[in-house]
């Protein structure tokens, strides 16, 4: 394989474009994988000998044996990293010197998690739809500025006061906003500093590890989790998740300047799906919508909740190539469309307006009104073996490819690590 120093891997849809599998796949010829955002709201699924490891927080590249590192972007659930670490060693993987956590990024304390669900259940009809994991309450903290971060594991002193501080104010708002039981002071000092034993070795300076492995000619992978359009900044807003999938996330979170990115190879389905509410003009209608979710297995990888399915749609699409700079793509599961005759695809979007655009509204009145204007393109009808693509496959992918001006070098053909078809 062509040795690149820096590659940005980003979600081009929705989210569970398939990350973890081109992750897994790219990482068994790189040295470092970079988590870049994010927290245990991700779920990145890799299948290995018939071995399916979820995993939440700790890059992907930790199933390969790689140096793995979690980035500043991201907010940290020390029980879920402490999960992991003892699920990968109990199936045999080494962690001790191959993960790395930056000081900097900030932990996700029990209050937020309360404070998702108690405030999606309060917005009822309005909610987002997010996974409850307490991402946007530890986000939120990290912009106030009243954040506690993985740092303040390392000194006891000061991680009893940052919770003393934080648990006198939330208590009071989770008390009379939300009628929640309050958290007891001394329950959450003695598991956090729990916690900090366990995760004390794997503490380090990210900025540091990533610009001295570029130095030493090393190739780094910079993982994203969910997806262009869940971007906080560029996404949905207010459907998106609370941090920067795109792909200058990978700078911002690991502390390099933009221009030691070398590529950004974006991942997209060869469909769409969406978890949770909001806008999603190439929707399937009727029952193909579950022919789909059933054939792709499109459930929640972290809350089991079903996935909205639809067909590609190519205006979003050629939005996360600019959004992202994304100079090539993974099209995964393209296995999944192998029963089907015909396939619809969304090429343009009608605006409430009555005119046509290839582009991506900027104006989020017209997302929500936009109905897509469909092409169908023939199916294949025959299975996907790993020794090329049947014409009409060929056909669909040259589709794509032409219509985003970005070559498609990765075709996902089953779950497995191997099914896997390089184009170029
Ligand atoms: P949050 O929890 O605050 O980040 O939710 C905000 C929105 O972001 C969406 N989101 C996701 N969408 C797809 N996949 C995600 N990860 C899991 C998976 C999701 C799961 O891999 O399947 O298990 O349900 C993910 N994480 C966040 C979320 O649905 C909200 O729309
Ligand atoms: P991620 O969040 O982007 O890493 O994606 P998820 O792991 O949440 O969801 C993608 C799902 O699709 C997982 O169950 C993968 O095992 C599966 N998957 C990935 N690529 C392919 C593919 O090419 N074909 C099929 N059938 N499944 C795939
Ligand atoms: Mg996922």
């Amino acid at each position: 394989m062509r040795h690149v120093p820096a590659t940005v891997i980003v979600g081009a849809q929705w989210g569970d474009e398939g990350k973890g599998k081109i992750v897994d796949l790219l990482a068994q010829d790189s040295d470092l994988v970079c988590r870049y955002q994010g927290g245990p709201n991700a779920g990145h699924t890799i299948v290995v000998d018939g071995e399916t490891y979820k995993i939440r927080q700790i890059p992907s590249g930790i199933v390969a044996g790689k140096a793995s590192a979690i980035g500043a972007g991201c907010v940290v659930d020390p029980r879920v990293v402490i999960e992991e670490l003892d699920d990968l060693e109990s199936r045999g993987h080494v962690t001790a010197g191959l993960v790395f956590v930056s000081g900097n990024a900030h932990l996700i304390m029990p209050w937020h998690v309360a404070l998702d669900g108690a405030r999606e259940r309060k917005l009822g009809n309005l909610q987002i739809g997010t996974t409850r994991r307490g991402i946007g309450p530890a986000y939120a903290d990290k912009a106030t500025r009243i954040g506690i971060r993985v740092q303040d594991l390392l000194d006891p002193k000061i991680l009893r006061q940052k919770i003393e501080l934080a648990i006198t104010e939330k208590n009071v708002w989770l008390e009379r906003v939300y009628d929640i039981e309050p958290f007891d002071l001394e329950d959450v000092a003695r598991t956090y500093e729990g916690y900090a034993q366990r995760l004390r070795p794997y503490v380090a300076d990210t900025s540091l590890l990533v610009d001295r492995a570029l130095r030493a000619g090393e190739s780094v992978l910079f993982e994203g989790a969910q997806g262009t359009l869940l971007d906080l900044d560029h996404g949905t807003y207010p459907f998106v998740t609370s941090s920067s999938p795109i792909a200058a996330g990978a700078a911002v979170s690991f502390g390099i300047g933009p221009n030691r990115i070398d590529e950004v190879l974006g991942v997209s389905k060869a469909y769409v799906t969406r978890v949770g509410e909001g806008p999603f003009p190439s929707e399937i209608e009727g029952e193909a919508q579950e022919r789909v979710r059933g054939l792709g297995g499109e459930f929640g990888t972290v809350t089991g909740r079903e996935r909205r399915c639809g067909w590609l749609d190519l205006p979003a699409l050629r939005f996360a190539v600019r959004v992202n700079g994304i100079t090539s793509l993974a099209l995964t599961k393209l296995d999944v469309l192998s029963t089907f005759a015909e396939i619809p695809v969304c090429v343009r979007y009608a605006l409430p307006d009555g005119s046509e655009t290839d582009d991506f509204p900027a104006h989020q009145s017209d997302f929500h009104h936009c109905r897509p204007v469909w092409e169908t393109l023939p199916g294949w009808q025959t299975e996907l073996a790993g020794d090329g693509l049947p014409d009409a496959a060929r056909g669909y992918v040259r589709f794509v490819e032409e219509a985003l001006g970005v070559p498609v070098t990765l075709v996902g053909t089953g779950q497995g690590r191997e099914a896997v078809l390089a184009l170029r």
